[in-house]
């Protein structure tokens, strides 16, 4: 008898799935999982089978020290082995698998229609084309190469061809401003720089170009290597188009051609950004690629090479450069993406994290193209031009599995079921998400509404250090509770340890660390191994620590209860409050300044500032917009406080540490401060308490 699909408040997946799920129940995911972690090297070995090896590794499959009393922190997989990931991602699949024909991204443009497709032997032409154009620049392996570009099929492009050369990519979000850019390329003394002309975010207008033109000024100033600038024309190929009469073949420019007519003035500044130049300096990615030759030999390179760098929040304010190396992340990539999302290969998938965060290069890039994947790029926005636009999406490509955040879920959700039943969701198999806790509601309106209650949702865990998914359900194995990320994907051994580094045992809430290596988890911080080590395995030393708090239920299923660091999470995108609260104190009227999360129904955190004046200056409205102009400028518009508070003084332990925990009750008005006998100066709470910030900004 077929289960119902919820049963004791489990859910679980249709029968039809389960008949050709990769691991059809949870005794076979318990029994592959027993094998990954009692024989990680076999396990593994055979994932690393089906992937082409120039040669085999010549030490240990696996050597690794977590724990800092010991020595120093280190986890090899396979050193000494030989491969290219690139290869193992088009060469293998065009010639061996035989997929040169087929889809390898559909790309969906910010303006409805404006789409095209690539295939997989098209993607290896332009990846070897692009590799030439590197190589002639000067490119080697170890390089840097940082990337800072919008969703655009060149995107992937740039970075697989840093990888068939053994260059580092150091992507860097299009979001982030020219001070955050420049700030990267010179902690990863990057050679050069990729970017585009210009794009649209929804009607917004993102001068991409101008922004990187004031980073490289910056960069300049402080002595960088950094020589060149590779810039795709993006906004102006349109533009092009347009001119030579091929706009009426396609609607969404034919569409921008007829507002060129009838507005005249305002279309032309839309459609024509000016893209400002430095002979000396740029080159148009076009021109460069017209005489490359689309061969080009790959770098063959250790598992154990470094593959790209990118940048997350840390605690301290600067950003930590995570590393990961070729062979671990390969095969970890690969064989999350099959089992998470169940894939087969008629699937279209999509993901609509971008590629400047690690979903993007997980799961929208590495993983899909490592099993033949077939992928929806979409550059645009899920409220843009209206807000049915993911659900035509996923009706005009016929989508089978969907991976997106819980902030867009809550996003979207507020428009209620209309928007989303306007389109057939029939073809959707698996639903995902990722980024930060999914609250049930959300996680039925998304089982219920979106699914249809037929598509097991993942509620997939894990980090930019962890490089792919941790704590995951498997789809058809996994019965699935709403909110908990349920358990450990192969080879992921977790804990949950209290604040004396106990483990502890059966139900319990505490610190959630690893205990051994996967394959993807990071290397190293660039340039900057004392901080790895300290950031993840000093205080509970032999393991790797998380930063999250986690429950684990009667059932051990484990549940992720959001950082206990000073970091927050605005719309998936992890912040660090000391980043938000630098940026602030650099605006003279500003002498301190205290950020903590507060909870936010769509974004999940937001952020709530505290600020003190320097003496004679005045709180106005014109400061608190310089205040959020000048985190926009210095972080990105991510960044953006939602709230900002006067605050005269602020509550400080005897030490001088800001006491972020009182500030964040005062911020939701919650008398309940529990223990402050350490505030030095209890009568600013009271004032900080009559002048809470209600409105947001
Ligand atoms: C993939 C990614 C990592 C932090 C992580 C958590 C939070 C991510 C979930 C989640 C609860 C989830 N990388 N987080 N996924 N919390 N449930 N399914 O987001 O480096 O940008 O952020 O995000 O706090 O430590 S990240």
């Amino acid at each position: 008898m077929e289960l119902p699909a919820e049963c004791d408040g489990l859910f679980r997946a249709p029968q039809s799935l389960v008949l050709e799920a990769h691991v059809p129940s949870l005794a076979a995911y318990r029994e592959r999982y027993r094998r990954s972690v009692e024989e990680p090297h076999e396990f593994w070995d055979d994932v690393a089978k089906e992937f082409y090896w120039r040669s085999q590794h010549s030490g240990p499959f696996l050597k690794y020290n977590f724990d800092v009393t010991k020595g120093k922190i280190f986890i090899e997989w396979m050193k000494g082995a030989t491969t290219n990931i690139c290869y193992n991602l088009l060469d293998r699949n065009v010639n061996e698998k035989k997929l040169g024909d087929k889809i390898a991204f559909y790309w969906e443009g910010n303006e409805p229609g404006d789409s095209m497709k690539i295939s997989y032997s098209e993607l290896l032409h332009k990846v070897c084309q692009f590799a030439n154009v590197l190589r002639e620049q000067g490119i080697k392996k170890g390089d840097r190469v940082s990337i800072y570009m919008p969703m655009i099929i060149e995107l992937v492009v740039a970075m697989l061809a840093c990888a068939r050369i053994g260059a580092l990519h150091s992507i860097v979000f299009a979001g982030f401003s020219a001070d955050s850019l420049c700030e990267r390329i010179l902690d990863s003394n990057c050679s050069l720089l990729i970017t585009a002309d210009a794009f649209y975010r929804g009607d917004k207008l993102i001068n991409l170009k101008q922004i990187a033109d004031e980073a490289l000024q910056k960069c300049k100033d402080k002595d960088s290597p950094l020589k060149n600038c590779i810039v795709v024309k993006h906004l102006g190929r349109e533009e092009e188009l347009v001119s030579d009469g091929i706009c009426s073949k396609s609607p969404p420019l034919k569409r921008l051609c007829q507002d060129v007519q009838e507005k005249e003035t305002e279309s032309s500044k839309r459609f024509h950004p000016k893209t400002p130049w430095n002979s000396h300096v740029d080159l148009w990615w076009h021109e460069l690629m017209k005489n490359a030759s689309k061969e080009c030999e790959p770098e063959w390179c250790d598992a154990e090479d470094e593959l790209f760098i990118l940048y997350t929040s840390g605690s301290t304010g600067k950003p930590k450069g995570v590393v990961h190396t070729v062979g671990g992340y390969m095969i970890f990539t690969a064989a999350t993406f099959k089992y998470v999302f169940d894939h087969h290969p008629e699937d279209i998938y999509w993901c609509t994290a971008d590629i400047g965060w690690i979903t993007g290069h997980s799961y929208l890039t590495y993983g899909p193209l490592a099993n033949g994947a077939t992928s929806v790029l979409f550059e645009g926005l899920p409220i843009y031009p209206d807000v049915s636009r993911m659900w035509s999406i996923i009706d005009k490509y016929q989508v089978t599995k969907f991976y997106t955040a819980p902030t867009a879920i809550r996003l979207l959700m507020k428009y209620g079921d209309e928007p989303v039943k306007k389109y057939s969701r029939k073809s959707l198999k698996v639903l995902g998400t990722v980024g930060e806790p999914i609250n049930p509601e959300a996680w039925l309106w998304y089982y219920r509404v979106v699914g249809e209650e037929r598509c097991p949702i993942v509620d997939t865990f894990w980090q930019t250090e962890t490089g792919g998914h941790v704590l995951t359900p498997l789809p058809a194995a996994t019965p699935m509770k709403p909110g908990s990320a349920t358990f450990p994907f192969f080879g992921v051994v977790p804990a949950i340890l209290d604040e004396s580094g106990e483990e502890l045992e059966g139900e319990a809430e505490g610190y959630l660390v690893f205990k051994q290596p996967w394959p993807g988890i990071m290397r190293t911080v660039y340039r900057n191994h004392q901080r790895f080590e300290t950031t993840y395995f000093k205080k509970f030393p032999g393991y790797y620590v998380t930063g999250d708090g986690c429950k684990r239920d009667k059932d051990g299923y484990y549940w992720i209860t959001g950082r206990i660091d000073d970091m927050l999470n605005v719309s998936g995108h992890l912040l660090s409050t000391a980043e938000v609260e630098s940026a602030l104190v650099e605006h003279s009227s500003i002498s301190e300044a205290a950020v903590v999360s507060h909870p936010h129904p769509v974004k999940g955190e937001c952020l709530y500032c505290f600020v003190t004046l320097r003496d004679g200056q005045k709180f106005t409205t014109a400061l608190m917009d310089e205040l959020r102009k000048q985190v926009r400028e210095k972080i990105g518009p991510i960044a953006t406080p939602d709230y900002i508070q006067h605050a005269p003084g602020l509550p400080k332990t005897r030490s001088g540490k800001i006491m972020r925990r009182v500030l964040r009750k005062i911020a939701k008005n919650d008398r309940d401060l529990g223990d402050t006998s350490t505030v030095a100066d209890p009568a600013v709470i009271n004032h900080l308490f009559s002048n809470r910030c209600e409105t947001v900004l």
